[in-house]
């Protein structure tokens, strides 16, 4: 180890940092100077990576879940060599169009393993990338070959270790055994307000040890220490492992060291002008040369070490076509058609029961989709088949996944599962406690991962639970949200065909809204509505020629309520539409949406929850809507007592035509 070279590094990441933080007048410098020294060894040493291919499938993964410090991994991806993380990035941090965004961004350049920011989330995206590796590991090693075998790093700080979800996602972590997990706790006392004394006491080692992890301990100044307890780490077989590293935020700055002063803010030029003294750094945006020559010479080493991967991978190619076929399979990012349920008219399923006799198919034609549920594998009906398996720490080669009662940690957990590469993930839950999840929805849509949510027992039409287990804004509310889909099939049909829909979707995660009652099957009117479907709406019932009276919009198991409503109403000519995505259907040209929902047709809308969003589609009066908490009782008495039902749309209808 070439201790005055990774000095340097550090000396070049605190240089980095106090400048890109003072130029942009906005930024966060404690972390990066108070952790250079980790910064410097993790990716010189430690790091098994190599920056000419940044997305070599056996790297090892390093998520910053403390992302307010990305001037940490900017600086380190620049100095190994990263193509994406240029001078000019780095000396643009935090404006527009530079790819040093004010934290770090997925997809904006290579190297950044994950989106980070929101605290917590990122230690328990990075259990998902952990589990992700022992799943590709089972499925892919050999006796003679072992292809997939790397670590997932992660550094996070105090404000990490208070979010709850890292309790959730830690002592799933250490119930699993995720011993290839390696996180390094930034043990600064500082957060913004100030010292950790103001709310944070507890003991994080002793908590950690009660999850079932190895707990080590060291400073952020030794290197040699660093070294000796990642090899501690590696060396445990059955744990995770935190390695708690004592370290003083700003480490440089010598007015602002060791105080929350220097958590978010710029030095100032006095300031900057004193850390420079102190810390010798000769000019601006600095790079010692002893860090460039020492990067120079790892990207060799790199270059050596993944070009034997290559060879490795050849070989077992080789020798394993066929499971070289489903790696390919797993990493094209396509799914395979699968042998889809049939169902028919008249048949009354609840969709969760359709969507898991779709899902069992999808599941046995992609090989990569694992997933389950906070403990709701029943309720929510997502089992796999028999044949896919349990993952264990015991048989990571299965598939379903038992989350335990930590619904937040599980969808970011799926987050870092799709990020990791190879593998496909859903969970689910019931759609109540979307709020439970909802900042890791974001974090897929933001981060385009195709994350599958399944959120079932979608309406009041949950009946007995009563209000705190009926949703009402939570359709709207999930709506509203960029780049995810949500999808509410009315009936078996149309849930499996949004199961594959779910699956052809690429950039960006989906909400599939299933029922817990059952819905009967009802004809279609479009002939191609399987195709249609996927523009967002199709007609599902069309009184003969012409243009209808009236256009009734319904969602899921209103589409119900809408056709016999329709029925009803003998001398109006009433078209019913599902409208299995609103934000699908608004997306489409408008030619395809007046085809639908001809333009100065009288339109309703009937959905199961509140009102907000529908105003584009019909007058307040024309919707009918659930504006309220629900209601203990059976599904019908709730349903009545609210006046979700049929009589109560026919109301509507004939009001509106007198
Ligand atoms: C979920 C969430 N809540 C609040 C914030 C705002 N925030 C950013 S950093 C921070 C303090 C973090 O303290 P610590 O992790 O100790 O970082 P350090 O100050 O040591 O760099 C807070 C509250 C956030 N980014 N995410
Ligand atoms: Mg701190």
């Amino acid at each position: 180890m070439n201790i005055t070279a990774l000095e340097k590094t550090a000396l070049s990441v605190r240089a980095l940092s106090i400048d890109a933080v003072q130029k942009a007048n906005s930024g966060h410098p404690g972390l990066p100077l108070g952790a250079a020294e980790l910064g410097a060894i993790l990716y010189g040493e430690l790091l098994r990576h190599d920056p000419s291919d940044p997305a070599w499938a056996d790297r090892d993964r390093f998520i910053l879940s403390a992302g307010h410090g990305s001037m940490f991994l900017y600086s380190m991806l620049h100095l190994c060599g990263y193509r994406d993380m240029t001078m000019e990035d780095i000396t643009t941090f935090r404006q527009v169009g530079s790819r040093a965004a004010g934290h770090p961004e997925y997809g904006m350049a290579a190297g950044i393993e994950a989106t980070s920011g929101p605290l917590g989330q990122g230690i328990a995206m990075a259990v998902g990338f952990a589990m992700a590796e022992t799943m590709l590991a089972a499925r892919f090693n050999t006796a003679a070959h072992t292809i997939v075998d790397h670590y997932t790093y992660a550094l996070c700080g105090d404000g990490c270790l208070m979010e709850g979800i890292s309790a959730e996602a830690s002592s799933f972590a250490g119930h699993n055994k995720l011993n290839k997990l390696i996180v390094y706790y930034d043990d600064n006392n500082i957060t913004i307000d100030g010292s950790t004394s103001l709310a944070f006491t507890e003991d994080v080692a002793g908590r950690y040890e009660s999850y079932g992890w190895q707990v080590l301990r060291g400073s952020m100044y030794d290197f040699a220490e660093i070294a000796r307890l990642t090899a501690q780490a590696k060396a445990e077989t059955d744990k995770p492992s935190l390695i708690i590293l004592t370290s003083i935020i700003g480490k440089g700055s010598p007015n602002k060291q060791n105080t929350a002063d220097i958590h978010g803010a710029p030095l100032g030029p006095d300031e900057v002008a004193l850390a420079r003294a102190n810390l010798g750094i000769p000019g601006d945006f600095y790079i010692a040369p002893e860090a460039k020559e020492y990067f120079s010479a790892k990207q060799a080493e790199w270059k050596k070490t993944r070009g034997d991967w290559e060879a490795l991978f050849a070989a077992w190619s080789q020798e394993n076509p066929e499971k070289r076929r489903e790696w390919d399979a797993m990493h094209s990012g396509t799914a395979a058609p699968a042998q889809l349920p049939v169902f028919k008219p008249g048949d009354a399923v609840a969709t969760r029961t359709a969507g898991n006799k779709a899902l069992c198919a999808i599941a046995l034609a992609n090989n990569n989709l694992v997933g389950g549920a906070a403990d709701l594998k029943g309720p929510n009906a997502v089992g796999l088949p028999a044949e896919a398996g349990t993952w264990t720490s015991q048989t990571p080669a299965g598939r379903y996944i038992y989350f335990g009662i930590r619904e937040f940690a599980m969808a970011a957990m799926c987050n870092g599962i799709s990020l990791h590469g190879g593998l496909r993930s859903y969970c689910a839950t019931f759609m109540v406690f979307a709020d439970y999840l909802r900042p890791a929805i974001r974090m897929s849509a933001l981060m385009k991962q195709p994350v599958i949510y399944v959120l079932t027992h979608d309406s009041i039409f949950v009946g007995e639970d009563g209000a705190t287990h009926q949703p009402v804004e939570h359709l709207a509310s999930l709506r509203v949200m960029p780049n995810l889909r949500v999808l509410r099939p009315a009936d078996a049909e149309e849930t499996a065909e949004a199961w594959v829909m779910a699956m052809e979707r690429s950039d960006g995660p989906t909400v599939l809204a299933l029922s817990r009652q059952n819905i009967t099957v009802f004809p279609k009117a479009d002939p191609d509505w399987q195709n249609t479907i996927r523009t967002g709406a199709y007609i599902a019932r069309q009184p003969g020629d012409g243009t209808p009276d009236a256009v009734i919009i319904a969602t899921g198991s209103e589409v119900g309520i809408a056709l016999a409503a329709a029925e009803k109403l003998t001398d109006a000519k009433i078209r019913v539409v599902s409208m299995i995505s609103k934000e699908l259907f608004e997306s489409q040209p408008a030619a395809i949406r007046d085809a639908i929902i001809p333009p100065g047709t009288r339109t309703l809308v009937c959905e199961a929850g509140v009102h907000n969003g529908w105003e584009r589609w019909a007058k307040p009066q024309d919707i009918l809507s659930v504006e309220r908490y629900g209601e203990s009782g059976p599904a019908a008495k709730v349903a009545e007592h609210m006046g979700m039902t049929v009589d109560a749309l026919v109301g509507l209808l004939k009001a509106g035509s007198q």
